[in-house]
């Protein structure tokens, strides 16, 4: 570091950052004619959104640098989130209105004659997630940063995110998101490398104390160099750090005998093998391939974030045995679960801990997170692949596994089935290393993202762990959202009037306060204002379907919503089987009944994943749907159905503000929480959902009044699916009548959608769709009947968003940091 006498230079120097108007376009116009090397000449939207982001991003790295320099010195606990997905979204609407300068931006930005609307919309989303997982981490960054906990979130760099979806003649078709191009917001760090080994062979030796030895030798080396993100925190100076890793040839790597010997091809194959690991993101929500670039990547990722983490750590001179006193990792599912074999790997044959010792650093140190029940998306890994990538890693798992089952075998003597059961490799053919036990077995604590998913791994999946480990370590984190995005950027009117009737914008950081608003519900004016900005929000989605479908569509219509990866335990099915009865009951009536009925739009959106032909099958139906309904004369208003194209966050921050009625249709026990459920609510929109996942506690905390439950309970499907199977399984008139249609060929060629149809009336309707089919239409029909008073519909939606404040982000991550973390807030001056 700098001599103390050559400080006061530095210090007299140091960049505060623009503050005003002026400050903020003197950067603008020095970024453009320097750093983009442009003149005011040729300077458009997109190079007026680069200068722009690089003013802010400016302001960031100065925050950035003071807080790390902060927590260094005060040298308390950090907390590191591994996470494989981090679906960010755009950042710079995010930093003008965290840092608190979105107005003065907006003033300098129309004095340089642009708009702040047109300079958002250039900006590429960082798409670098699938979808609830993802967006939680995001979710959970901000809130780390609002709260000025000393954190970094850790991930890979992909060089393609999740792909983007175009809808061609009703099909989705994937194109790829190269979202590199032009990223202001991180910086790599050239200087901040790890060299990662794979395959290899290990050598065992005995050392001068008799001691057995492992050395891992061989095999290829990929470096993992950082790019840093800034993540600014609400309101506060507070900007942790989103570290992501890019792979490269490590230097050794690119054979340069070969390149001068004129093998040109093969020096080049290496590398572009090397750079294959952070190149694309797996496009899989809740579903485990097994891919043996997953496995590489993952490894990559959790031995260079290891790496830096004990690097950090080593630097403050303390004992091991402090390990966990300094650091907390949070496993993001089970993803990142080998972080638990390398730190042991770490511990053991690099620093010479003894086995015992290390193990109790580990698992002091790690907590983890499940996020789903589905068996297809718990994953598991050949034991032949292990050994073939991380041949010691492999060894340390069975050494894991061993004095495990030990202590398993000393709990419960003589009982074989329970080895087997909960052993980490599971004695099948071929053998598999079973991710979430390890995860368990290397945690201190483990947990679910909403209370009916917390005690459905408790008692079903993990039961027998609670057996072995008693239920202290298993605890409920219900999921939570950042009101910073979700309220304030994506609607700002309803923000600025919850602000209007809360005392200002504290709500934004302490979401209960939330519950004032409930003090004005009586205020007609109120109540007036409130719908003129739902009708806007709506009218800005009618537009965008105008521009980009050539749909019109009436915004007085009720809007109902269901946008999400398209899954069928999520039921896009069941909504659209929905839609189609509505169509036919209207084209049933006469015209005098028909004029009596409520308009309504029908409004999907999510992505397959690409194998997934099913998921692919359900896209289709319902744009073919669309194709018919949207252009029946005597259909009208009365209904449309839109395919949104390509959803993603930033589309969401429209979407989300626009919707009357969501759904959030899961089977029960399925969804393990599902969070833009709170973020259609919070935005003053109701929701219809089954007893799953979060909507349990939506409906606790809104009231049963203002959600429109239906369908079969989590505890009744065992039954019914085992009835469909060997009972007889029979299927309502009313969706014998839309499958009826479908096999008619009103929606396409009658073939098309035959798997579809098979699936619920002959192949045992897994996700029990014809066992809610009923439930769902009646409640469809509440819902049209309170719509119609509109007065108190208004109320309802006032009373669920003054409600609303358990669900912020904030509170999850403050539970987190008390019940699993044991972190403190860096408070700030
Ligand atoms: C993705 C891949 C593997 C396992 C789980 C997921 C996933 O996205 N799960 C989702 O996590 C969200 C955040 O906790 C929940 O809200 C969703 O219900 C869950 O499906």
């Amino acid at each position: 570091s700098i001599p103390e006498p050559q400080r006061e230079a530095w210090k007299k120097h140091q960049v505060q950052g623009f503050t005003d108007k002026d400050g903020f376009e003197k950067e603008v116009v020095r970024h453009v004619e320097t750093t983009l090397a442009r003149s005011l000449f040729n300077c458009d939207e997109g190079a007026a959104y680069s200068a722009t982001s690089l003013a802010f991003r400016d302001r960031l790295i100065t925050e950035w640098n003071r807080t790390q320099q902060r927590q260094t010195t005060a040298d308390t606990k950090r907390v590191y989130y591994l996470s494989l997905e981090f679906l960010m979204g755009r950042a710079l609407d995010n930093a003008m209105l965290n840092v608190g300068l979105k107005d003065v931006a907006k003033g300098g930005i129309d004095e340089l004659g642009f708009r702040i609307e047109d300079i958002i919309e250039q900006e590429h989303d960082a798409a670098l997630g699938n979808g609830g997982l993802g967006r939680l981490a995001a979710c959970f960054l901000d809130s780390l940063a609002s709260l000025n906990y000393p954190a970094w979130g850790y991930g890979l760099r992909y060089r393609y995110g999740i792909f983007k979806q175009e809808i061609i003649n009703g099909y989705q078709v994937e194109v790829p998101d190269y979202w590199l191009d032009f990223n202001p917001w991180e910086f790599p760090r050239h200087d901040v490398t790890v060299d990662i080994q794979f395959y290899g062979n290990v050598r065992k030796s005995q050392d001068d104390n008799g001691k057995t030895v492992a050395h891992w030798e061989g095999g290829e080396i990929v470096t993992a160099v950082a790019y840093d993100m800034p993540i600014p925190g609400y309101a506060t100076p507070s900007t942790n750090n989103l570290r992501l890793w890019s792979s490269k040839a490590s230097s050794g790597e690119f054979d340069f005998q070969k390149f001068n010997n004129g093998d040109y091809e093969s020096s080049v194959a290496d590398q572009q093998r090397a750079e294959t690991i952070s190149a694309v993101l797996y496009p899989n929500d809740n579903l485990d391939r097994g891919k043996e670039l997953r496995l590489k990547q993952q490894y990559f990722w959790v031995a260079a974030s290891l790496y830096d983490i004990v690097r950090r750590f080593k630097k403050t001179k303390r004992a091991w045995r402090e390990f966990p006193d300094q650091v907390a990792i949070q496993l993001n599912d089970t993803h990142p679960t080998l972080a638990v074999v390398e730190l042991q790997r770490i511990l053991v044959d690099i620093e010479g801990l003894e086995w015992d010792e290390a193990w109790t650093i580990v698992t002091s140190t790690f907590g983890y997170t499940n996020h789903t029940v589905l068996p297809e998306a718990l994953e598991k890994w050949p034991v032949g692949l292990m050994q073939h990538l991380l041949p010691r890693h492999l060894q340390i798992i069975y050494d894991i596994n061993l004095f495990f089952l030990q202590t398993v075998e000393k709990k419960f003597p003589n009982d074989r089935e329970m080895l087997t059961s909960v052993s980490i490799i599971e004695e099948c053919q071929p053998k598999m290393v079973r991710m979430a036990y390890l995860a368990i077995v290397g945690s201190h604590k483990v947990n679910g993202v909403a209370e009916l998913h917390s005690d459905l791994i408790q008692t079903t999946i993990f039961k027998d762990f609670v057996k072995i480990f008693g239920a202290d370590k298993f605890t409920n984190v219900t999921n939570g959202i950042t009101p910073r995005r979700w309220l304030h950027q994506a609607n700002p009117r309803l923000s600025e009037l919850i602000a209007s009737k809360t005392g200002g914008h504290e709500f934004l950081k302490d979401l209960t306060q939330l519950n004032k608003l409930e003090l004005s519900i009586d205020d007609a004016a109120f109540r007036k204002e409130w719908a003129e900005i739902k009708y806007a929000n709506k009218v800005r989605l009618t537009k965008y379907i105008k521009k980009t479908l050539d749909v019109t569509v009436n915004p007085s219509a009720l809007f109902d919503v269901q946008v999400k990866r398209i899954h069928e335990y999520k039921r896009q099915q069941l909504n659209i089987f929905g839609v189609i009865h509505r169509y036919l009951a209207l084209k049933a009536m006469s015209p005098e009944e028909r004029k009596k009925q409520l308009p309504r739009v029908s409004i999907f959106g999510g992505k397959a994943a690409p194998g997934y032909w099913m998921a692919k099958q359900i896209i289709h139906l319902i744009n073919n749907v669309g194709a018919v309904v949207n252009k029946d004369p005597e259909i009208g208003d009365l209904l449309k159905v839109i395919y949104l194209e390509d959803y993603n966050v930033s589309k969401a921050e429209m979407i989300v503000p626009a919707s009357d009625l969501s759904e959030h249709i899961s089977t029960a026990g399925t969804e393990a929480s599902g969070t833009s459920n709170m973020k259609f609510v919070l935005n003053g929109g109701l929701i219809i959902g089954t007893c799953d996942g979060a909507n349990i506690e939506i409906t606790r905390e809104i009231g049963q009044e203002n959600i429109f439950l239906f369908g079969t309970l989590s505890e009744d499907v065992e039954d019914l699916r085992h009835a469909h199977t060997y009972g007889s399984h029979t299927v309502d008139a009313g969706l014998n009548k839309v499958f009826e249609a479908i096999q008619s060929g009103t929606f396409g060629e009658p073939n098309d959608f035959g798997a579809m149809v098979a699936a619920v009336r002959d192949h045992g309707d897994y996700y029990l769709v014809s066992d809610d089919f009923q439930s769902y239409i009646d409640t469809q029909k509440m819902v049209d009947n309170e719509y119609r008073n509109q007065d108190e519909w208004i109320r309802k939606c006032i009373r669920s968003v003054a409600r609303m404040g358990f669900f912020s982000s904030d509170r999850c991550i403050n539970e987190y940091a008390e019940g699993i973390w044991n972190v403190e807030p860096l408070v700030v001056n």
